[in-house]
């Protein structure tokens, strides 16, 4: 794609206003896609911390394994072509660079594999958790249950009407901040996926199978994931809303939820959009 010079200021500005916007939205929190983001999310809890360390280290490894492979390759090209060395050597064998090729790499494997299977082990080790949340997919929107607080039950699904656009919901799911979050999720019907990029999770809802996650949002704010997870015809429409607030106000919206909600799963958009099973 060949781009002019006005398009390629324009998208040089682009970029120079999402990193600026990346740095300010450390204040007002609303974890969503970004125009012209070109990295992760900004973290919202310590796993995707983690996550994006972990990231930045990987990066610079690669970066400098692909800068040396391709430094011998010239180095090759440019010594070595039928040209400049006519008479090659008939070399086939040096035990000093195959021990190096061969340790080398598995030094830096071992060095990758530890960060990694702490990562991991942080993300499967669910802490004590202050608060549980089902999640249930279902084609095409999720429904989630609040066990701890008077069993209620609620749907959310993709508000049209609602900012930003493809991510706002009518019912969000509502958590207190600072707070261990047990998530659970299973399928009514199909395989779907539940995951929010700010929060490093992602974890598949399996009809007939219970699947355990966690997150603690150490800030207050939106946050938006999507069903990650092909699932039918609708599952781009089936958005993650998270609204993280302080203890206070969950209180009192677990008092609203349970009056709003008393009568089960309800939601002002279900009979639109038709779930089918
Ligand atoms: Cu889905």
């Amino acid at each position: 794609m060949k781009m002019s010079n006005g398009q390629m200021g324009r998208r040089l500005l682009g970029l120079t206003a999402a990193g600026m916007a990346l740095v300010a939205g450390g204040m007002a929190f609303a974890a969503q896609p970004q125009p012209w983001e070109i990295t992760l999310q900004p973290a919202a809890t310590p796993v995707m911390e983690n996550i994006i360390s972990f990231h930045n280290l990987l990066l610079v490894i690669i970066t400098l394994i692909t800068l040396f492979v391709l430094a011998l390759l010239v180095i090759v090209v440019i010594k070595f072509n039928a040209k400049a060395n006519p008479v090659p050597s008939r070399t086939t064998h040096n035990t000093l660079i195959e021990v190096a090729w061969t340790l080398i790499p598995v030094l830096i494997l071992v060095g990758i594999a530890v960060p990694s299977f702490r990562l991991l082990f942080q993300q499967l080790d669910i802490p004590k958790a202050d608060l549980t949340v089902k999640v249930t997919g279902k084609q095409w929107y999720w429904s989630y249950a609040y066990p701890d607080n008077g069993k209620f039950e609620f749907d959310s699904l993709m508000a049209q009407d609602k900012q930003p656009r493809l991510l706002g919901v009518d019912n969000e799911m509502v958590v207190p901040v600072n707070k261990v979050i047990r998530v659970q999720t299973t399928g009514a019907d199909v395989i779907h996926a539940f995951a929010l990029p700010a929060f490093g999770v992602k974890i598949d809802a399996i009809p007939g199978r219970l699947n355990e996650t966690w997150f603690k949002a150490t800030k207050t704010g939106m946050y938006y994931g999507q069903c990650s997870e092909l699932c039918g015809k609708d599952h781009a429409f089936m958005p993650i809303a998270i609204r993280v607030v302080d203890d206070q106000e969950f209180a009192s919206w677990v008092e609203a939820a349970k009056k709003k909600y008393a009568s089960g799963g309800t939601s002002t958009y279900a009979s639109a959009a038709g779930p089918t099973q």
